[in-house]
């Protein structure tokens, strides 16, 4: 094992689609198989910044766009060293969302044509219509067209057991594949 390094897996999408669940599922899979891993989440509403963003998102403080933006970056930047550490460590990070929702959330609030959303069945936070959702994954499907970063398409209508059956073997498999390869950047 001398030397491998851990895989970033990073699960996206709208809001509501069972990646939390996911996420907790596959890292106590992966330990239970004798990998090492962790889980992360964005925003990581634990630190002062994480505090700021958590209370921006449940309404209780308003902040410009192009500042909730940064502070969502920042929340990420303030945890990369950890995250390079315990990669290098070889330490497996799985991650319930990264800079994706970053690029996603914010530019479906530039794609929003008006307010007139049927409210679907979110939560009350900040972003939590099915119109903006709707955005929000158009944003995503752009991102996806990169194919530099490793996407692989989850069907979130599935089963809680089928899609963690899915997302355990891909998990597996990039173990592999990346375990001798250096770290890269998300975008160059
Ligand atoms: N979100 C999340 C953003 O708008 N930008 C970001 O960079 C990140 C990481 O935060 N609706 C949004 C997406 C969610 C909200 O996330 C809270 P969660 O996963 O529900 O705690
Ligand atoms: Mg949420």
């Amino acid at each position: 094992m001398a030397g491998r390094r851990g895989a970033l897996i990073v699960l996206e999408g709208a809001d509501r689609a069972g990646k939390s669940t996911q996420c907790r599922r596959l890292v106590q899979a992966l330990r239970d198989g004798g990998h090492r891993a962790d889980l992360l989440r964005f925003p990581e509403r634990t630190t002062e910044i994480g505090q700021l963003i958590s209370s921006y998102l449940m309404k209780e403080k308003d902040l410009e766009d192009h500042t909730i933006h940064l502070l969502f970056s920042a929340n990420r930047w303030e945890h990369v060293p950890l995250m390079k550490e315990k990669l290098h460590q070889g330490i497996t990070l799985v991650v319930d969302r990264y800079a994706f929702s970053g690029v996603a959330f914010t530019s479906a609030k530039e794609l929003r044509p008006d307010e007139a959303a049927g409210r679907g069945d979110f939560g009350s936070e900040r972003y939590e219509n099915s119109s903006f959702q709707e955005k929000v994954l158009q944003s995503f499907y752009h991102l996806m067209k990169d194919e530099t970063l490793n996407w692989k398409t989850m069907d979130a209508s599935k089963t809680i057991e089928d899609l963690h059956r899915e997302i355990k073997s891909i998990a597996e498999k990039t173990i592999q594949e990346v375990h001798n390869k250096p770290l890269g950047e998300l975008w160059k």
